[in-house]
């Protein structure tokens, strides 16, 4: 087991550690994993301003059919608490895109999404029905995917969580949906057509830019940081392509 996956977090949040603790689990079953080196004043993010205090930690690897493998835990003014994660597939590798957002204001988890998306044409045929398969039914307030979301998966699941059952479930989806996505990495076999890896490319761009226009990220950012800043962090950290 590599160091990282014992690295301890601010965070004491028991639902954040448990995906946090699960996630963690499951990226280390991947063949060749490897930390990425990136600028330190963007890996651990301290502020203790009175009113403004928060911490983001990151957490960055690569793997075997995998460009990066980005975890990030972010606490806001004590009171917002974020479990990002994405693991984005080296486009040789016909892999889908892991993402998940879990968003707790207080003691509400109002956000809670995962989702394997497509990142090649036709993708998502090879993995929907094992995607379909994963129990879903035990949620009483599902929510709307926003427009900018076309970009995930007919089986994105999408909810705010209502209490510990529903907690319980939804780690229990994350767990299948990263167990699906271990399954097709090892299947996956490396492609040389470099028209075909363009296109996978173009794929991850479509993603991020479509992430980009999430303006619930950025407008949670500007409270703490300038702009600038921002929309380095953005670019940099969270959807690079
Ligand atoms: C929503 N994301 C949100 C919300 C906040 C953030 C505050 C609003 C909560 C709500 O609608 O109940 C904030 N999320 C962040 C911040 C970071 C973050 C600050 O990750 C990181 C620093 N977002 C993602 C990824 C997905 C995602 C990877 O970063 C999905 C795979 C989804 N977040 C997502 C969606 C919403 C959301 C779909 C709801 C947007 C809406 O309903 O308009």
């Amino acid at each position: 087991m590599l160091s990282e996956s014992l690295t301890k977090t601010k965070l004491t949040d028991p639902l954040i550690l448990n995906l946090l603790q699960n996630i963690r689990e499951h990226r280390s079953m991947l063949e060749n994993l490897k930390s990425i080196k990136i600028d330190p004043k963007l890996t651990n993010i301290v502020s203790n301003e009175i009113g403004k205090e928060l911490f983001i930690e990151n957490e960055f690897h690569k793997a075997k059919g995998f460009r990066k493998l980005h975890i990030e835990v972010a606490e806001f003014s004590r009171n917002l608490k974020i479990l990002h994660c994405v693991f984005f597939p080296d486009p040789k590798f016909d892999i889908p895109i892991f993402g998940m957002d879990l968003v707790k204001i207080n003691d509400i988890v109002s956000a809670a999404i995962v989702d394997l998306s497509p990142a090649s044409k036709n993708q998502d045929v090879k993995y929907e029905n094992l995607l379909s398969a994963v129990d879903k039914s035990s949620f009483t307030l599902l929510r709307e995917i926003p427009k900018w979301g076309e970009i995930f998966s007919k089986n994105v699941f999408f909810a705010s969580l209502k209490n510990d059952s529903e907690k319980n479930a939804f780690c229990k989806i994350v767990n299948q949906y990263l167990s699906i996505l271990i399954k097709l990495s090892r299947e996956a076999r490396p492609e040389f057509n470099k028209e075909i890896i363009q296109e996978r490319k173009n794929y991850q761009k479509n993603y991020c830019l479509q992430q980009m226009k999430n303006e619930k990220t950025s407008m949670v950012l500007l409270k703490y940081f300038d702009e600038k800043w921002v929309n380095n962090y953005i670019k940099t950290v969270l959807f690079d392509f």
